[in-house]
């Protein structure tokens, strides 16, 4: 099972996965030296009554949002920060924001350097993280101050910990899919990917295809933070050893899955939601950066039936990738606009093997069919629910 850190630059996030599992996820000379997380970090998180989880340690720096999505795009449970000092600040709530739109059920939230608080101060980060949290998938979830520097704290989280993975629902029995996130060579064994696994199992030996170049490989060697295995359930952090592929034909980003189980497209009809919170509302034609799993793209998001789509407001529209996109429909996806740099909103992929429409379908008339006034071709189904 999956856990990923949230919550602001400096918040305590890697000193606090670090006093829990004893690894230092900031493995980078660069990280060290600038005290600050810029690629994921990974550790196994052992926890009573549950067994080996995994933590994805993802940066809190406003500069690194999409490597920050590439980190829990497939989480189980949320390790969500407030640092007790200082109280939400803009990260925190853009994770929270990023969380939610990637559907996120479940957390726990950890008031970190709570020996740098008094009491007055730990009160009133709580208030106001709880206020921030309100109508979220936090609301209510256990809210705990802890210190990284004393220990103080720990063993309450450690259980709250193992409480949420105790809800997470078993593995689904399906196809196994890893969106990409480093890319490696191991001397003498070949293109080593990492990612996290879910949809099914992944075994030795078994043929895989990496998207979107359609690339077929072999499964030659599985690890589980460095434990050698022959299969691994969904649900899991892989290094997956790659035969038949080269380390220049696959780039993070790229998704390992099995033959024939997405689709590769240059266009999706998409639920699209924009967040309450947004300081400007999405017209038709803009340009957004689009990110699903551990990919970013860019893409035009052509409105269906409107204008203009609204802060709170959810609609239809279809969006136009700039590079191809591997997907399935039902997966989960978020925009931020270009300029300013911000999350804007996210949603469901729905259909992704639509007709083009253009303008036209916004007033409900024809829709890619080739002559005014013909009947559209297919109706957006209706929305689902929130
Ligand atoms: N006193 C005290 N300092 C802490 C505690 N936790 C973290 N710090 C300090 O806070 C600073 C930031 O800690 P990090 O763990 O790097 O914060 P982070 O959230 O991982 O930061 P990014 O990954 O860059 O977003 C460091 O100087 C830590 O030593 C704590 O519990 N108590
Ligand atoms: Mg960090």
């Amino acid at each position: 099972m999956i856990v990923c850190t949230a919550g602001h630059v400096d918040h305590g996030k890697t000193a606090l996965v670090k006093a829990l599992t004893g690894v230092d996820t900031d493995r980078l000379a660069e990280e060290r030296r600038r005290g600050l997380t810029i690629e994921l970090g990974f550790a196994p998180l052992e926890l009573p009554g549950v067994g080996r989880a995994s933590v994805v340690d993802v940066p809190g720096h406003g500069q690194f949002i999409p490597t920050m999505l590439s980190g829990c795009s497939n989480m189980d449970g949320v390790l969500f920060t407030v640092a007790a000092d200082e109280g939400p600040m803009p990260q925190t709530a853009e994770h929270l924001d990023i969380l939610s739109l990637l559907g996120a059920e479940r957390g726990v939230v950890a008031l970190t350097r709570a020996d740098l608080a008094d009491q007055a101060r730990l009160a009133e980060t709580r208030s106001r993280t709880e206020a921030l949290v309100k109508g979220t998938f936090l609301e209510g979830a256990p809210m705990l101050p802890v210190s990284a520097v004393t220990g103080a704290g720990l063993d309450g989280l450690r259980a709250a910990l193992a409480h949420m993975l105790a809800q997470v629902p078993p593995p689904p029995a399906g196809a196994p899919r890893l969106h990409i996130d480093r890319v490696f060579p191991v001397a003498g064994s070949g293109t080593v990917v990492t990612g996290t696994l879910t949809g099914g199992p992944l075994r030795r030996g078994d043929a895989v295809r990496l998207y979107p170049s359609e690339r077929t490989a072999r499964v030659r060697g599985l690890q589980c933070h460095g434990v050698p295995a022959e299969e691994l359930p969904a649900g899991t952090r892989a290094a997956v050893n790659l035969a038949g592929v080269r380390l220049r034909e696959v780039c993070r980003g790229d998704t390992l899955a099995a033959p024939g189980s997405l689709v590769v497209t240059d266009r999706a009809d998409v639920s699209l939601r924009v967040l309450p919170s947004a300081p400007f509302s999405i017209r038709s034609d803009s340009q957004l950066h689009f990110h699903h799993g551990a990919r970013s793209l860019t893409c035009r998001c052509v409105l269906l039936g409107r204008d203009v789509l609204r802060p709170g407001e959810t609609g239809w529209a279809q969006l136009r990738f700039a590079q191809p996109l591997a997907a399935a429909p039902g997966d989960k996806f978020v925009v931020r606009f270009f300029s300013p740099l911000a999350t804007i909103g996210g949603g469901m992929l729905v259909d992704l093997t639509p007709p083009k429409k253009g303008r036209m379908s916004r007033a409900g008339r024809p829709a890619g069919g080739p002559g005014p006034g013909r009947p559209r071709r297919r109706s957006p189904p209706p929305l689902p629910a929130r």
